[in-house]
């Protein structure tokens, strides 16, 4: 069996995240990986305060494992959500899409382990002076904001530049993927849009049925010019939007065709206005399965990659 220091630290079986999607990562979908022994994490995305404590209590009903919180650090509600994880308690905050720094004494202070995404050197090194949990190495592959560099190229930089636990994402989907993860120097990974294809996630059965049928070609990136740029399944709404995007549309325009995409997709399944976020890998994804037979999978597939690598060694 694998099992890593972050395993020890979080108090969880298995070093998989499930990656906080905005609309997605809800308390059902998160209390279903912890229950597998990974770590569910509730998305808190751009959704008010009361959504994630409504998420936060389903979660808890479910489990008595620990589980996260990811917050989305663009958030207009950001204050109030960085406020309700100390009331609610939970075990793990995880942040993206910025910087935390002003945040993790407070966090800490009420025993939460912060695990920040960093996508630079320079953040991780700062991360690691006011000494937060771990790191997650988020590379380019992944859905929805991504930054510049690939997993494969971020992830070892980011191990050389702490000694905290780092955890990979970005472009893993199996087993195959967890063992590259180990080898570049993760003590863990996290996983967005293969727990897409949850029994527990609750999105709309077409975004499930689109992540199913996806190719190796069908994600995109758009936003660039507005400086937020986001994987998503090459759609008509990710096709038109990238056409404005290079067509000269005003800003304000671009940034209003946006607005309300992703729960559109995730809610009503809408391809004309729907932004149907996913990582390269959503090809990958085959069936439809329980959570905890995915974290299993994952991990039984790294250890007999790992063993049979091991063989080549003389
Ligand atoms: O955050 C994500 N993935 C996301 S957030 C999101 S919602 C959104 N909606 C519209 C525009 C943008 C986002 C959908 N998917 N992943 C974690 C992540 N964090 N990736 C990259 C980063 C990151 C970027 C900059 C982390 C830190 C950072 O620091 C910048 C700074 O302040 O120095």
């Amino acid at each position: 069996m694998i099992q890593s220091k972050i395993c020890e630290i979080l108090g969880i079986r298995y070093p998989v995240f499930q990656g906080g999607m905005a609309w997605i990562a809800d308390g059902k979908l998160a209390a279903a990986v912890s229950e597998g022994g990974g770590l569910g994490i509730i998305a808190a995305g751009n959704a008010p305060a009361s959504y994630v404590r409504e998420q936060i209590r389903i979660a808890r009903s479910l489990t008595q494992k620990p589980i996260g919180v990811n917050i989305m650090l663009m958030s207009p509600y950001v204050e109030e959500i960085a406020a309700l994880v100390m009331e609610e308690k939970v075990d793990v905050v995880t942040t993206g899409a910025g910087n935390p720094s002003k945040y993790v004494k407070d966090w800490q202070a009420a025993d939460i382990k912060v695990i920040p995404v960093v996508a630079s050197v320079a953040m991780a090194k700062l991360m690691t002076r006011l000494g937060v949990t771990a790191l997650i190495a988020e590379g380019g592959e992944s859905g929805g904001h991504v930054g510049e560099l690939t997993t494969v190229v971020l992830v070892p930089q980011i191990c050389d530049a702490t000694d905290l636990p780092v955890i990979a994402a970005g472009g893993i989907a199996d087993g195959r993927g967890v063992a590259a993860a180990l080898m570049l120097g993760a003590e863990g990974v996290q996983l967005g849009t293969r727990f897409l294809s949850a029994t527990e996630c609750t999105i709309h059965p077409t975004y499930k049925e689109k992540i199913l049928k996806a190719t190796d070609l069908c994600t995109m990136v758009t936003g660039k010019r507005l400086g937020h740029p986001v994987r998503s399944l090459r759609t008509r709404f990710a096709l038109n939007y990238s056409k404005a995007e290079y067509g000269g549309m005003p800003d304000e325009e671009l940034e209003q065709l946006a607005v309300g995409a992703l729960r559109l997709a995730v809610q009503e399944g809408d391809t004309e206005k729907g932004c149907f976020l996913a990582g390269q890998i959503a090809a990958m994804v085959k069936k439809e399965q329980p959570a905890a037979e995915i974290v299993k999978e994952l991990m039984d597939g790294a250890e007999a990659v790992l063993k049979g690598a091991s063989a080549w060694v003389r």
